[in-house]
Protein backbone atom coordinates (compact mmCIF):
# COMPACT_ATOMS: atom_id res chain seq x y z
CA UNK A 1 0.00 0.00 0.00
CA UNK A 2 1.18 3.71 -1.15
CA UNK A 3 1.58 6.03 1.81
CA UNK A 4 -1.49 8.22 -0.02
CA UNK A 5 -3.82 4.46 -0.10
CA UNK A 6 -2.50 4.25 3.68
CA UNK A 7 -3.57 7.44 4.90
CA UNK A 8 -7.08 7.14 3.35
CA UNK A 9 -7.54 3.65 5.37
CA UNK A 10 -6.44 4.71 8.47
CA UNK A 11 -9.07 7.61 7.85
CA UNK A 12 -11.85 5.35 6.93
CA UNK A 13 -10.87 3.11 10.08
CA UNK A 14 -10.70 6.40 12.29
CA UNK A 15 -13.89 7.82 11.01
CA UNK A 16 -15.73 4.58 11.81
CA UNK A 17 -14.17 4.04 14.99
CA UNK A 18 -15.40 7.39 16.03
CA UNK A 19 -18.85 7.24 14.34
CA UNK A 20 -19.05 3.83 16.71
CA UNK A 21 -17.89 5.40 19.54
CA UNK A 22 -20.58 8.67 19.35
CA UNK A 23 -23.37 6.36 19.60
CA UNK A 24 -22.59 4.99 23.23
CA UNK A 25 -20.86 8.75 24.56
CA UNK A 26 -20.75 11.14 21.82
CA UNK A 27 -18.34 13.62 24.24
CA UNK A 28 -15.65 11.00 24.34
CA UNK A 29 -16.01 10.87 20.09
CA UNK A 30 -15.65 14.49 20.18
CA UNK A 31 -12.73 14.99 22.65
CA UNK A 32 -10.96 12.12 20.76
CA UNK A 33 -11.53 14.90 17.49
CA UNK A 34 -10.51 17.80 19.15
CA UNK A 35 -7.49 16.59 20.96
CA UNK A 36 -5.86 15.36 17.09
CA UNK A 37 -7.39 18.81 15.79
CA UNK A 38 -5.14 20.63 18.91
CA UNK A 39 -2.37 18.12 18.70
CA UNK A 40 -2.19 19.46 14.75
CA UNK A 41 -2.18 23.08 15.77
CA UNK A 42 0.48 23.13 18.51
CA UNK A 43 4.54 22.99 18.82
CA UNK A 44 4.70 19.56 20.47
CA UNK A 45 8.23 20.19 22.29
CA UNK A 46 7.78 17.73 25.42
CA UNK A 47 10.71 15.74 25.43
CA UNK A 48 9.35 12.77 26.67
CA UNK A 49 6.13 13.07 23.98
CA UNK A 50 5.79 11.90 20.06
CA UNK A 51 3.14 10.92 17.37
CA UNK A 52 3.12 6.82 17.26
CA UNK A 53 1.88 5.54 13.78
CA UNK A 54 -1.77 5.22 13.06
CA UNK A 55 -0.59 1.05 12.37
CA UNK A 56 0.34 1.52 16.04
CA UNK A 57 -2.72 3.20 17.15
CA UNK A 58 -4.88 1.05 15.26
CA UNK A 59 -3.60 -2.31 16.84
CA UNK A 60 -4.41 -1.32 20.36
CA UNK A 61 -7.96 -0.65 19.76
CA UNK A 62 -9.05 -3.98 19.27
CA UNK A 63 -10.30 -7.35 21.73
CA UNK A 64 -6.95 -8.09 22.60
CA UNK A 65 -8.15 -6.06 25.09
CA UNK A 66 -10.82 -8.23 26.73
CA UNK A 67 -7.71 -11.05 27.48
CA UNK A 68 -6.77 -11.72 30.71
CA UNK A 69 -3.61 -13.40 30.13
CA UNK A 70 -1.39 -13.71 33.92
CA UNK A 71 1.81 -15.69 33.33
CA UNK A 72 4.35 -15.88 30.64
CA UNK A 73 4.31 -17.00 27.23
CA UNK A 74 3.29 -20.35 26.91
CA UNK A 75 2.60 -20.99 30.64
CA UNK A 76 -0.72 -18.95 31.58
CA UNK A 77 -2.74 -19.01 34.48
CA UNK A 78 -5.83 -18.00 32.03
CA UNK A 79 -7.25 -20.76 29.10
CA UNK A 80 -7.14 -19.49 25.44
CA UNK A 81 -4.08 -17.44 25.44
CA UNK A 82 -2.63 -18.64 21.98
CA UNK A 83 -3.01 -15.33 20.55
CA UNK A 84 -1.70 -13.29 22.93
CA UNK A 85 1.43 -16.06 23.44
CA UNK A 86 1.92 -15.01 19.57
CA UNK A 87 1.73 -11.30 20.75
CA UNK A 88 3.86 -11.67 23.19
CA UNK A 89 6.65 -13.65 21.92
CA UNK A 90 6.82 -11.31 18.19
CA UNK A 91 6.87 -8.16 20.61
CA UNK A 92 9.78 -9.69 22.57
CA UNK A 93 11.44 -11.54 19.03
CA UNK A 94 11.64 -7.61 17.68
CA UNK A 95 12.99 -6.33 21.02
CA UNK A 96 16.33 -8.95 21.06
CA UNK A 97 16.81 -8.12 17.61
CA UNK A 98 16.65 -4.51 17.42
CA UNK A 99 18.41 -3.97 20.63
CA UNK A 100 20.69 -6.99 20.39
CA UNK A 101 19.95 -8.24 23.90
CA UNK A 102 19.52 -11.61 24.95
CA UNK A 103 15.99 -11.24 26.88
CA UNK A 104 13.17 -9.06 26.59
CA UNK A 105 9.96 -8.76 28.54
CA UNK A 106 7.57 -6.64 26.89
CA UNK A 107 4.78 -7.37 29.59
CA UNK A 108 4.94 -3.59 31.87
CA UNK A 109 2.27 -1.34 31.58
CA UNK A 110 4.87 1.61 32.02
CA UNK A 111 8.25 3.44 32.92
CA UNK A 112 7.40 2.79 36.47
CA UNK A 113 6.57 -0.95 36.10
CA UNK A 114 9.55 -1.73 34.16
CA UNK A 115 11.71 -0.01 37.07
CA UNK A 116 9.29 -2.18 39.48
CA UNK A 117 9.80 -5.41 37.67
CA UNK A 118 13.82 -4.51 37.45
CA UNK A 119 14.17 -3.41 41.20
CA UNK A 120 12.74 -6.64 42.29
CA UNK A 121 14.36 -8.77 39.91
CA UNK A 122 17.42 -7.51 41.26
CA UNK A 123 16.41 -7.97 44.79
CA UNK A 124 15.22 -11.49 43.78
CA UNK A 125 18.35 -12.83 42.02
CA UNK A 126 20.62 -11.69 45.07
CA UNK A 127 18.45 -12.33 48.27
CA UNK A 128 16.71 -15.30 48.84
CA UNK A 129 13.50 -14.00 50.39
CA UNK A 130 12.38 -10.51 49.12
CA UNK A 131 9.75 -10.24 51.54
CA UNK A 132 6.92 -9.72 49.35
CA UNK A 133 4.55 -11.25 51.51
CA UNK A 134 4.94 -8.48 53.77
CA UNK A 135 4.30 -6.05 51.03
CA UNK A 136 0.92 -8.04 50.18
CA UNK A 137 0.12 -8.20 53.92
CA UNK A 138 -0.85 -4.71 54.61
CA UNK A 139 -1.59 -1.36 52.54
CA UNK A 140 1.93 0.32 51.89
CA UNK A 141 0.70 3.98 52.50
CA UNK A 142 0.09 2.88 55.90
CA UNK A 143 3.73 1.58 56.61
CA UNK A 144 5.06 3.23 59.05
CA UNK A 145 9.32 4.30 58.87
CA UNK A 146 9.75 1.56 62.07
CA UNK A 147 7.70 -0.99 58.84
CA UNK A 148 9.87 0.26 56.20
CA UNK A 149 12.58 -0.48 58.17
CA UNK A 150 12.27 -3.92 58.99
CA UNK A 151 11.25 -4.88 55.89
CA UNK A 152 14.56 -3.21 54.37
CA UNK A 153 15.66 -5.48 56.98
CA UNK A 154 14.06 -8.52 55.24
CA UNK A 155 15.04 -7.33 51.85
CA UNK A 156 18.65 -7.39 53.48
CA UNK A 157 19.33 -3.55 53.42
CA UNK A 158 19.72 -2.99 50.12
CA UNK A 159 21.00 0.20 48.56
CA UNK A 160 20.63 1.96 45.22
CA UNK A 161 22.53 4.85 44.07
CA UNK A 162 20.75 6.94 41.11
CA UNK A 163 20.49 10.38 39.96
CA UNK A 164 18.90 12.78 41.85
CA UNK A 165 15.56 14.03 39.88
CA UNK A 166 16.94 17.86 40.04
CA UNK A 167 20.16 16.72 37.98
CA UNK A 168 18.18 15.17 35.51
CA UNK A 169 17.12 11.79 37.02
CA UNK A 170 14.13 9.95 37.79
CA UNK A 171 11.53 9.75 40.61
CA UNK A 172 12.16 5.75 40.23
CA UNK A 173 15.85 6.02 40.86
CA UNK A 174 15.50 6.27 44.35
CA UNK A 175 13.90 9.87 44.71
CA UNK A 176 13.01 9.63 48.51
CA UNK A 177 9.12 10.13 48.05
CA UNK A 178 9.00 7.65 45.46
CA UNK A 179 8.76 3.50 46.19
CA UNK A 180 12.32 3.06 44.83
CA UNK A 181 13.55 5.16 47.71
CA UNK A 182 11.67 3.62 50.20
CA UNK A 183 12.29 -0.30 49.51
CA UNK A 184 16.14 0.47 49.20
CA UNK A 185 18.56 3.14 51.42
CA UNK A 186 19.24 5.21 48.68
CA UNK A 187 22.00 7.55 48.13
CA UNK A 188 22.21 9.95 44.56
CA UNK A 189 24.45 11.67 42.32
CA UNK A 190 24.45 14.56 40.77
CA UNK A 191 26.06 16.40 37.78
CA UNK A 192 28.84 18.78 38.66
CA UNK A 193 27.70 22.41 39.66
CA UNK A 194 30.23 24.23 37.04
CA UNK A 195 29.47 22.79 33.75
CA UNK A 196 26.09 20.99 34.63
CA UNK A 197 27.66 17.81 32.97
CA UNK A 198 28.32 14.10 34.93
CA UNK A 199 31.11 13.53 36.44
CA UNK A 200 31.86 10.10 36.51
CA UNK A 201 34.57 9.99 39.17
CA UNK A 202 32.07 11.31 41.79
CA UNK A 203 29.68 8.55 41.16
CA UNK A 204 32.52 6.55 41.44
CA UNK A 205 33.59 8.07 44.81
CA UNK A 206 29.83 7.89 45.91
CA UNK A 207 29.90 3.97 44.44
CA UNK A 208 32.81 3.18 46.27
CA UNK A 209 31.63 4.79 49.54
CA UNK A 210 27.84 3.53 49.70
CA UNK A 211 28.71 0.00 47.92
CA UNK A 212 24.90 0.02 46.58
CA UNK A 213 23.36 -3.26 45.52
CA UNK A 214 21.86 -1.40 42.57
CA UNK A 215 23.74 1.58 40.36
CA UNK A 216 21.14 3.46 38.10
CA UNK A 217 22.28 5.21 35.43
CA UNK A 218 19.75 7.06 32.94
CA UNK A 219 17.33 10.86 33.19
CA UNK A 220 14.76 12.10 31.89
CA UNK A 221 16.45 15.80 31.73
CA UNK A 222 19.83 15.64 31.28
CA UNK A 223 20.91 16.94 28.01
CA UNK A 224 23.86 14.52 27.22
CA UNK A 225 24.99 11.27 26.35
CA UNK A 226 26.46 8.84 29.22
CA UNK A 227 29.34 6.72 29.02
CA UNK A 228 27.82 3.36 29.81
CA UNK A 229 30.99 1.26 29.57
CA UNK A 230 32.19 3.53 32.73
CA UNK A 231 29.16 3.23 34.44
CA UNK A 232 29.35 -0.54 34.46
CA UNK A 233 33.02 -0.48 35.11
CA UNK A 234 32.25 1.51 38.36
CA UNK A 235 29.28 -1.19 38.95
CA UNK A 236 31.48 -3.54 38.98
CA UNK A 237 34.27 -1.93 40.91
CA UNK A 238 31.88 -2.19 43.67
CA UNK A 239 29.98 -5.58 43.11
CA UNK A 240 26.53 -3.47 41.92
CA UNK A 241 24.09 -4.98 39.24
CA UNK A 242 23.77 -1.98 36.54
CA UNK A 243 20.14 -0.70 35.75
CA UNK A 244 19.81 1.73 32.76
CA UNK A 245 16.90 3.28 32.40
CA UNK A 246 16.84 4.03 28.75
CA UNK A 247 12.92 5.50 28.54
CA UNK A 248 13.96 8.71 26.97
CA UNK A 249 16.67 7.34 24.80
CA UNK A 250 15.92 4.52 23.80
CA UNK A 251 15.00 5.62 20.19
CA UNK A 252 18.15 7.38 19.93
CA UNK A 253 19.40 3.29 21.04
CA UNK A 254 17.17 1.44 18.33
CA UNK A 255 17.94 3.98 16.02
CA UNK A 256 22.22 3.22 16.26
CA UNK A 257 22.52 6.77 17.04
CA UNK A 258 24.33 6.19 20.57
CA UNK A 259 26.48 3.34 19.63
CA UNK A 260 29.70 1.51 21.53
CA UNK A 261 29.76 2.95 24.96
CA UNK A 262 26.91 4.82 24.77
CA UNK A 263 24.95 2.36 24.02
CA UNK A 264 23.43 0.35 27.26
CA UNK A 265 22.62 -2.75 26.14
CA UNK A 266 25.66 -4.83 26.18
CA UNK A 267 26.84 -3.01 29.46
CA UNK A 268 24.01 -2.65 31.86
CA UNK A 269 22.67 -6.39 34.00
CA UNK A 270 19.72 -4.66 32.79
CA UNK A 271 17.55 -1.89 30.91
CA UNK A 272 14.10 -0.92 31.16
CA UNK A 273 12.24 1.56 28.67
CA UNK A 274 9.41 3.12 27.97
CA UNK A 275 7.80 2.44 24.33
CA UNK A 276 6.19 5.63 23.26
CA UNK A 277 8.71 8.44 24.03
CA UNK A 278 11.61 8.86 21.00
CA UNK A 279 10.94 5.17 20.40
CA UNK A 280 7.45 6.05 19.06
CA UNK A 281 5.23 3.22 19.93
CA UNK A 282 2.22 2.70 22.32
CA UNK A 283 2.30 3.90 25.67
CA UNK A 284 4.09 0.61 27.88
CA UNK A 285 7.08 -0.18 29.04
CA UNK A 286 9.86 -2.92 28.20
CA UNK A 287 12.80 -4.69 30.09
CA UNK A 288 15.92 -6.38 28.29
CA UNK A 289 18.10 -7.81 30.37
CA UNK A 290 21.48 -10.43 30.18
CA UNK A 291 20.53 -14.12 30.36
CA UNK A 292 21.66 -14.08 33.75
CA UNK A 293 18.87 -12.28 34.89
CA UNK A 294 16.01 -13.37 32.15
CA UNK A 295 14.41 -15.97 34.54
CA UNK A 296 13.91 -13.24 37.28
CA UNK A 297 12.55 -10.60 35.16
CA UNK A 298 10.07 -13.28 33.47
CA UNK A 299 8.76 -13.48 37.14
CA UNK A 300 7.29 -10.11 36.97
CA UNK A 301 3.94 -11.06 36.88
CA UNK A 302 3.13 -12.12 39.59
CA UNK A 303 5.86 -10.35 41.14
CA UNK A 304 5.20 -6.84 40.42
CA UNK A 305 2.12 -7.15 37.60
CA UNK A 306 -1.08 -8.53 37.44
CA UNK A 307 -2.77 -9.35 33.49
CA UNK A 308 -0.46 -7.92 31.01
CA UNK A 309 -1.79 -5.40 28.02
CA UNK A 310 -2.01 -7.63 25.42
CA UNK A 311 -3.14 -4.99 23.12
CA UNK A 312 -0.74 -2.86 23.74
CA UNK A 313 1.67 -5.71 23.50
CA UNK A 314 0.69 -6.01 20.20
CA UNK A 315 0.84 -2.61 19.19
CA UNK A 316 4.62 -2.40 20.88
CA UNK A 317 5.31 -5.46 18.36
CA UNK A 318 4.32 -3.29 15.73
CA UNK A 319 6.42 -0.07 16.89
CA UNK A 320 9.38 -2.50 17.22
CA UNK A 321 8.59 -3.65 13.61
CA UNK A 322 8.88 -0.05 12.78
CA UNK A 323 12.27 0.69 14.10
CA UNK A 324 13.86 -1.92 12.73
CA UNK A 325 13.51 -0.40 9.36
CA UNK A 326 16.15 1.54 8.24
CA UNK A 327 14.02 4.66 7.95
CA UNK A 328 14.11 4.69 11.10
CA UNK A 329 18.07 5.32 11.76
CA UNK A 330 17.52 8.45 9.94
CA UNK A 331 14.31 9.36 11.60
CA UNK A 332 17.10 8.86 15.30
CA UNK A 333 19.39 10.41 13.51
CA UNK A 334 16.91 13.58 12.71
CA UNK A 335 16.35 13.98 16.14
CA UNK A 336 19.61 14.66 17.36
CA UNK A 337 20.54 16.53 14.79
CA UNK A 338 17.62 19.00 15.33
CA UNK A 339 18.19 18.98 19.03
CA UNK A 340 21.25 21.02 18.28
CA UNK A 341 19.76 23.10 15.81
CA UNK A 342 17.20 24.01 18.61
CA UNK A 343 20.00 24.01 21.21
CA UNK A 344 22.06 26.73 18.37
CA UNK A 345 18.86 28.54 18.23
CA UNK A 346 18.83 29.44 21.32
CA UNK A 347 22.10 30.36 22.19
CA UNK A 348 22.75 32.65 19.31
CA UNK A 349 20.27 34.49 21.05
CA UNK A 350 21.75 34.71 23.79
CA UNK A 351 19.77 32.29 26.12
CA UNK A 352 21.16 30.11 28.30
CA UNK A 353 21.10 26.21 28.12
CA UNK A 354 21.78 23.80 31.27
CA UNK A 355 25.19 22.08 30.26
CA UNK A 356 25.54 24.63 27.45
CA UNK A 357 24.18 22.59 25.07
CA UNK A 358 22.96 18.87 23.62
CA UNK A 359 23.90 15.72 22.14
CA UNK A 360 20.83 13.79 22.70
CA UNK A 361 17.01 15.02 22.46
CA UNK A 362 16.54 16.96 24.99
CA UNK A 363 17.56 20.43 25.41
CA UNK A 364 17.09 22.53 29.06
CA UNK A 365 16.60 26.06 28.77
CA UNK A 366 17.34 28.28 32.14
CA UNK A 367 14.75 30.53 31.77
CA UNK A 368 15.86 32.50 34.77
CA UNK A 369 17.89 34.69 32.47
CA UNK A 370 14.83 35.59 31.15
CA UNK A 371 13.70 36.87 34.82
CA UNK A 372 10.78 34.05 34.64
CA UNK A 373 10.38 31.01 36.59
CA UNK A 374 9.44 27.77 34.96
CA UNK A 375 5.97 28.15 35.99
CA UNK A 376 5.75 31.68 34.22
CA UNK A 377 7.56 30.16 30.72
CA UNK A 378 5.34 26.94 30.48
CA UNK A 379 2.54 29.18 30.50
CA UNK A 380 3.29 32.12 28.77
CA UNK A 381 4.54 29.56 25.79
CA UNK A 382 1.43 27.56 26.21
CA UNK A 383 -0.51 30.86 25.59
CA UNK A 384 1.33 31.07 22.00
CA UNK A 385 0.95 27.53 21.11
CA UNK A 386 4.02 26.17 22.41
CA UNK A 387 3.41 22.87 24.50
CA UNK A 388 6.54 22.19 26.60
CA UNK A 389 6.85 21.19 30.44
CA UNK A 390 8.88 23.18 33.09
CA UNK A 391 11.54 21.65 34.96
CA UNK A 392 14.06 22.15 37.48
CA UNK A 393 17.12 22.54 37.13
CA UNK A 394 20.63 21.68 39.11
CA UNK A 395 20.25 23.18 42.40
CA UNK A 396 16.94 24.90 41.15
CA UNK A 397 16.26 27.92 43.56
CA UNK A 398 12.78 27.81 42.44
CA UNK A 399 11.81 23.86 43.81
CA UNK A 400 10.48 21.27 41.45
CA UNK A 401 7.07 22.75 41.21
CA UNK A 402 7.73 26.53 40.13
CA UNK A 403 11.41 25.13 38.80
CA UNK A 404 13.38 28.13 37.00
CA UNK A 405 13.86 25.32 33.35
CA UNK A 406 12.05 24.43 30.53
CA UNK A 407 12.38 21.03 29.29
CA UNK A 408 12.34 20.72 25.12
CA UNK A 409 12.59 17.26 23.04
CA UNK A 410 12.94 16.98 19.51
CA UNK A 411 11.37 13.41 18.64
CA UNK A 412 7.68 14.40 18.22
CA UNK A 413 8.15 17.09 15.73
CA UNK A 414 10.69 15.81 13.77
CA UNK A 415 8.04 12.88 13.35
CA UNK A 416 6.62 16.00 11.91
CA UNK A 417 9.15 16.50 9.35
CA UNK A 418 10.51 19.43 10.97
CA UNK A 419 14.40 19.65 10.27
CA UNK A 420 17.20 22.02 11.30
CA UNK A 421 15.67 25.47 9.65
CA UNK A 422 12.27 24.67 11.28
CA UNK A 423 13.83 24.28 14.71
CA UNK A 424 16.12 27.37 14.64
CA UNK A 425 12.75 28.98 13.98
CA UNK A 426 11.15 27.30 16.72
CA UNK A 427 13.94 28.62 19.03
CA UNK A 428 13.45 32.55 17.91
CA UNK A 429 9.84 31.85 18.45
CA UNK A 430 10.37 30.75 21.95
CA UNK A 431 12.79 33.17 22.75
CA UNK A 432 10.07 36.25 21.09
CA UNK A 433 7.50 34.70 23.88
CA UNK A 434 10.08 34.86 27.03
CA UNK A 435 11.47 37.98 26.40
CA UNK A 436 8.19 39.75 25.82
CA UNK A 437 7.04 38.12 29.23
CA UNK A 438 6.91 39.64 32.75
CA UNK A 439 6.61 38.08 36.13
CA UNK A 440 3.36 38.85 37.69
CA UNK A 441 2.66 39.73 41.44
CA UNK A 442 0.52 38.29 43.65
CA UNK A 443 -2.74 39.84 44.16
CA UNK A 444 -1.23 41.23 47.55
CA UNK A 445 1.01 43.06 45.12
CA UNK A 446 3.96 40.74 46.13
CA UNK A 447 6.07 38.95 43.38
CA UNK A 448 4.38 35.81 42.53
CA UNK A 449 6.02 32.62 40.66
CA UNK A 450 3.19 31.86 39.10
CA UNK A 451 1.16 34.70 37.39
CA UNK A 452 2.81 36.58 34.52
CA UNK A 453 1.97 39.03 31.56
CA UNK A 454 2.90 38.42 27.87
CA UNK A 455 2.75 41.37 25.78
CA UNK A 456 -0.24 41.95 23.65
CA UNK A 457 -0.44 40.65 20.48
CA UNK A 458 2.68 38.58 20.98
CA UNK A 459 0.93 35.51 21.17
CA UNK A 460 -1.04 35.99 18.48
CA UNK A 461 1.83 36.79 16.15
CA UNK A 462 3.61 33.46 17.63
CA UNK A 463 0.67 31.29 16.36
CA UNK A 464 0.26 32.58 13.06
CA UNK A 465 4.35 32.16 12.83
CA UNK A 466 4.53 28.39 13.87
CA UNK A 467 1.01 27.59 11.58
CA UNK A 468 3.06 28.43 8.72
CA UNK A 469 5.65 25.79 9.53
CA UNK A 470 2.97 23.17 11.17
CA UNK A 471 0.89 23.88 7.57
CA UNK A 472 3.72 22.59 5.92
CA UNK A 473 4.64 19.44 8.33
CA UNK A 474 0.99 18.21 8.50
CA UNK A 475 0.64 15.71 11.22
CA UNK A 476 -0.92 12.08 9.83
CA UNK A 477 -0.93 13.50 6.46
CA UNK A 478 -4.03 12.55 4.51
CA UNK A 479 -5.76 11.80 7.68
CA UNK A 480 -8.86 13.84 6.90
CA UNK A 481 -11.90 12.92 9.49
CA UNK A 482 -14.90 14.02 8.99
N1 LIG B 1 6.90 11.63 32.61
C1 LIG B 1 8.07 11.21 31.88
C2 LIG B 1 8.80 12.36 31.31
O1 LIG B 1 8.15 13.33 30.97
O2 LIG B 1 10.01 12.34 31.19
C3 LIG B 1 8.96 10.36 32.69
O3 LIG B 1 8.22 9.53 33.50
Amino acid sequence: MNDETLAKTASSAYDAALEVIATVEPRIAAATRQELADQRASLKLIASENYASPAVLLTMGTWFSDKYAEGTIGHRFYAGCQNVDTVESVAAEHARELFGAPYAYAQPHSGIDANLVAYWSILAHHIETPGLAKLGAKNVNELSEADWESLRAELGNQRLLGMSLDAGGHLTHGFRPNISGKMFHQQQYGTDPDTGLLDYDVVRAKAREFKPLVLVAGYSAYPRRIDFARMREIADEVGATLMVDMAHFAGLVAGKVFTGNEDPVPHAHVVTTTTHKSLRGPRGGLVLAQEEFAADVDRGCPMVLGGPLSHVMAAKAVALAEARQPAFRTYAQSIADNAKSLAEGFLSRGATLVTGGTDNHIVLLDVSSFGLTGRQAESALLDAGVVTNRNSVPADPNGAWYTSGIRLGTPALTTRGFGATEFDKVAELMVQVLSNTQPGTTSAGAPSKASYQLADGVADRVKAESAELLDAHPLYPGLDLA
